[in-house]
């Protein structure tokens, strides 16, 4: 599979440093999110996909596989489909044997190695699909390849309720460049996760056996193994927990004694009970999720939702 980028895009540590001590310098310590997928928090967060508490995966599959034929027909032949983020593309598979063809599978990730991998999978499984990986990181510009065919439309496909992971107005944002990448007569196919009750949320983010516990802790084992920082894993917990006013789920850590962290020089003092906000998952209604696509540029959805309401995969056109 040839890739159709050549530059690689390593994970920069200078960059990975940089972001931790500015992080770690506010009133309320926080740390990127996006330096949770090392290879050992990647299989963490397959791990958590599995787990009895964490509904949102099961959930957006079952939807997938119920509407995913009015999905497609919504999408339609000669469609250039973009996948942003697509990582192992595990969720794509059905899409595309539904899609009427031809179509041209476009696949956008940042890990090289995931992608290339991922869709040398995809063109194996389905061989009347063109598939043409791109290696960018998608909330940056990026140039889409040409198909083999004169298309009729691009439609963007965010599933996994990853547009969650960003503050509101930089989600808006993220919509506003995809509503102009996939132009007029284009369209978006995005899942995002529904308001619940506290229980059922803050339960999905602090499961029983603990992988979401090791997944935010991994986070520290990093930043030792690859920044050479002293942090203790035992002296933080794991804590998750339902923001009202922001519909969001925050994910902290939680020191538990008054200690000193050593970083690159450094001596970052933490306070017992302090913590250091490690993610933010933004929940929505699908009311207040099109007000926000409609800000940025696209029309009325039709929308396929569980159920229990408690995941709604969304096809919006431009
Ligand atoms: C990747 N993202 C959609 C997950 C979420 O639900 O916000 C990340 C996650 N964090 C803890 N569990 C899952």
């Amino acid at each position: 599979m040839p890739p159709s980028t050549t530059t690689e895009l390593p994970l920069a540590i200078e960059e990975f440093l940089e972001d931790v001590l500015e992080g770690l310098s506010g009133e309320q310590k926080t740390l990127p999110s996006k330096y949770f997928y090392d290879r050992r928090g990647s299989l963490l967060f397959d791990q958590i996909c599995e787990l009895p508490e964490y509904y949102p995966t099961r959930t957006e599959v079952a939807i997938m596989q119920q509407h995913g034929q009015q999905m497609a027909d919504r999408i339609g032949e000669r469609a250039i489909v973009v996948e942003l983020g697509s990582g192992s593309s595990m969720k794509t598979g059905a899409l595309l044997s539904r899609l009427p063809k031809p179509t041209c599978y476009v696949p956008v990730d940042i890990s090289g190695e995931h992608l290339y991998e991922a869709a040398e999978r995809i063109a194996e499984a389905h061989d009347d699909v063109q598939v043409v990986p791109v290696h960018a990181d998608f909330t940056q510009e990026f140039a889409l390849p040409d198909a083999e065919f004169e298309p009729a439309r691009c439609v963007a496909y965010f599933p996994g309720s990853t547009i969650g992971n960003f503050r509101p107005a930089a989600a808006e944002e993220l919509l506003s460049r995809l509503s102009n990448l996939v132009g007029p007569g284009g369209g978006l196919l995005i899942g995002f996760d529904l308001i619940k009750d506290r229980r059922t949320l803050e339960q999905a983010y602090d499961d029983q056996q603990q992988v979401t516990a090791k997944f935010n802790l991994n986070l520290l084992r990093r930043i030792n193994e690859e920044l050479d920082g002293d942090f203790d894993l035992r002296a933080f917990t794991h804590r998750a927990v339902f923001n009202e006013e922001h519909h969001r789920i925050e994910m902290h850590l939680v020191s538990q004694a008054d200690q000193t962290v050593h970083l690159a020089g450094r001596s970052i003092a933490f306070r017992q009970g302090e913590t250091v906000r490690t993610e933010l998952s933004h929940k929505y209604s699908v009311e207040s999720f099109s007000e926000m696509a409609s800000r940025a540029g696209f029309a009325a959805p039709t929308v396929w939702t569980d159920p229990s309401r408690l995941f709604a995969v969304a096809y919006f056109p431009v």
